[in-house]
């Protein structure tokens, strides 16, 4: 599988018009505060510290635009269900967020990324149906199985695939161990090439 060694950050924004050009195709990662989103992103992308990971919470409060190569992207989306930040600013996420999801023209589809010891949180549901509700593509990454026996692993796997039939794919995934790294970036090429490709939004 291809890594990107061209990857690079583009910009961080905190109001929808800082967004870079709105054209060719990007997957956003979505999922709760330290959940694993930055170190999933930067696996997938085969690099190290392309986002920062953070070991406090709640750090980025930013969207942050990442250039594969060519007119692709990945956007690490700020952490939701994080509760020591003031209500402005929670109103501003959610805001910045629904004005990206709901509008972003290249947006190919959403990765959400869950700890696999505590999936399917009620913010991580919420987030499911909007992704569903705006017709767009779903993955879900069960990430840090490397804090699971094979067989927990394997059990919530089978959970969340029941759950969630229909609306979304999920897999098990670790930054740590490496696991379910190449699955996870074929499912983001494939959406990345099928947007490119001309296929929009399901409606
Ligand atoms: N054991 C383990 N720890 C992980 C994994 N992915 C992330 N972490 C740790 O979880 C914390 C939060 O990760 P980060 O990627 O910053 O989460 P984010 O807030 O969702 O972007 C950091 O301390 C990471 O080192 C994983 O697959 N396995
Ligand atoms: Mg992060």
């Amino acid at each position: 599988m291809p890594h990107f060694p061209e990857s690079r950050f583009i910009t961080s924004s905190w109001q929808p018009h800082q967004f870079p050009p709105d054209e060719g195709a990007e997957v956003a990662f979505a999922g709760r505060s330290n959940a694993g989103k930055s170190s999933a992103l930067n696996a997938i992308a085969g690099r190290k510290d392309l986002a920062r990971t953070s070991k406090t919470p709640g750090r980025t409060q930013l969207i942050n635009f990442f250039g594969l190569d060519g007119s692709q992207r990945l956007v690490d989306l700020p952490g939701y269900g994080f509760a020591k930040v003031p209500e402005r600013i929670k109103d501003h996420w959610q805001e910045l967020l629904s004005r990206y999801i709901e509008a972003r023209d290249s947006l190919a589809g959403l990765v959400i990324v869950m700890d696999a010891r505590r999936p399917m949180t009620d913010f991580d549901v919420q987030m499911l149906d909007w992704s569903g509700a705006n017709g767009l593509a779903t993955h879900i990454l069960l990430t840090k199985a490397d804090k699971l026996s094979r067989g927990e692993a394997m059990t919530v796997l089978k959970q969340v695939r029941a759950q969630v039939e229909g609306v979304a794919t999920v897999q098990l995934f670790s930054a740590v161990a490496k696991t379910g790294v190449d699955e996870a970036r074929r499912e983001v090429l494939e959406l990345l090439n099928k947007k490119e490709a001309g296929k929009s939004r399901a409606f």
